[in-house]
């Protein structure tokens, strides 16, 4: 029996599952380089963790390595039901006060590598609870690339940007629908068509990316803005979503709409808050994102080789 250790947290109710010992071994490269090993040669691990029977298609994972900087604490990939993400706001919030109920890290800074870049993170003061948990992550910079694209869907017309926040967004305002738990299909529904429709468009990041996040936003009396955000495998963020927010404050940064130093809130649709800030790099923007994680299960997955299952049920055609 194989036995892989795992400790589960949430950010703003968007699940992370931790792992670390029991990873195959992705050799010393970059995390892009290693990420790419991971990807092409032990996929199955990615299923196994996260995909149904074991996970779910909500659940992030955090595979912890070690950095390939010098001047780095940590590397991680985050993966999700149906591949592998470039950074993830929820998920380092996640990692960072996990390492603190683990007693492997103090409130302070801590540089973590990612596939995508180094962001530093911020574990605060325990505010009285077993472990210090909120947490704020300094992102690699964030920026807008297209404005007022329009796409359309069951031949209404929608008009989007799209920005990278560590991930790549198309970031939707004026899409007619309420945000909120009651309209989760329908939100899903326009969210997936924008992507298939910006696919078939061949609207794309930078060098051809895939533009894999959707983001619905609204006005809240009870933030600056509140989002119903759709991840690449067809699951809903229910965090306000790190990247996502980031991707917001390039767009809002870009339009002089949010200055250095002024916070924005952000809501998610099942009504958690992010808070976000810029710092200017040129025409770019280096957010910091503050959260709150909560860890809520530890323990082992165990993977029976008899099992037919037991790289978890894959997704095809997502
Ligand atoms: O918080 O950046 C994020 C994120 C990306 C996908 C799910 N959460």
């Amino acid at each position: 029996m194989l036995k892989i250790p795992y400790l589960d947290s949430h950010t703003g109710g968007e699940p992370t599952r931790l792992v670390e010992h029991g990873a195959p071994d992705l050799g010393t490269g970059s995390l892009a380089e290693r990420r790419e090993v991971f990807r092409t040669k032990f996929d199955h691990f990615r299923s196994m963790v996260l995909n149904e029977p074991r996970g779910s298609d909500v659940m992030v994972g955090a595979l912890l390595v070690k950095p390939s900087l010098p001047n780095c604490d940590y590397g991680v990939i985050f993966f999700n039901n149906v591949g592998y993400l470039g950074m993830c706001g929820h998920g380092t919030i996640g990692l960072v006060a996990s390492l603190a109920y683990q007693g492997r890290l103090s409130p302070g800074k801590v540089r973590i590598e990612t596939p995508v870049g180094v962001v530093e993170a911020e574990l605060h003061q325990n505010q009285g609870g077993d472990y210090a948990n909120r947490v704020s992550v300094r992102n690699i910079n964030a920026y807008r690339t297209l404005k007022n694209v329009s796409v359309v869907v069951d031949g209404q017309e929608y008009s989007g940007d799209v920005a990278w926040g560590g991930n790549w967004f198309f970031l939707v305002q004026n899409h007619g629908l309420e945000v909120g738990m009651h309209n989760l299909d329908a939100l899903t529904d326009l969210s997936w068509k924008l992507r298939e429709e910006l696919a078939r468009k061949k609207i794309t990041g930078t060098d051809g990316a895939v533009v894999d996040h959707v983001e619905l936003f609204t006005h809240t009396p009870q933030a600056d803005s509140q989002s119903f955000v759709l991840c690449p495998g067809k699951a809903y963020d229910r965090s306000p979503c790190g990247t996502g927010t980031s991707a917001k404050l390039a767009c809002l940064a870009a339009e002089g709409k949010l200055l250095p130093g002024q916070v924005w809130r952000q809501q998610s649709v099942v009504g958690s808050v992010f808070e976000g800030s810029i710092e200017l790099d040129g025409d770019q923007v280096i957010p910091t994102i503050t959260g709150e994680a909560w860890v809520m299960a530890e323990g082992q997955l165990l993977i029976d080789q008899r099992d037919p299952f037991k790289d978890g049920i894959r997704q095809i055609g997502i």
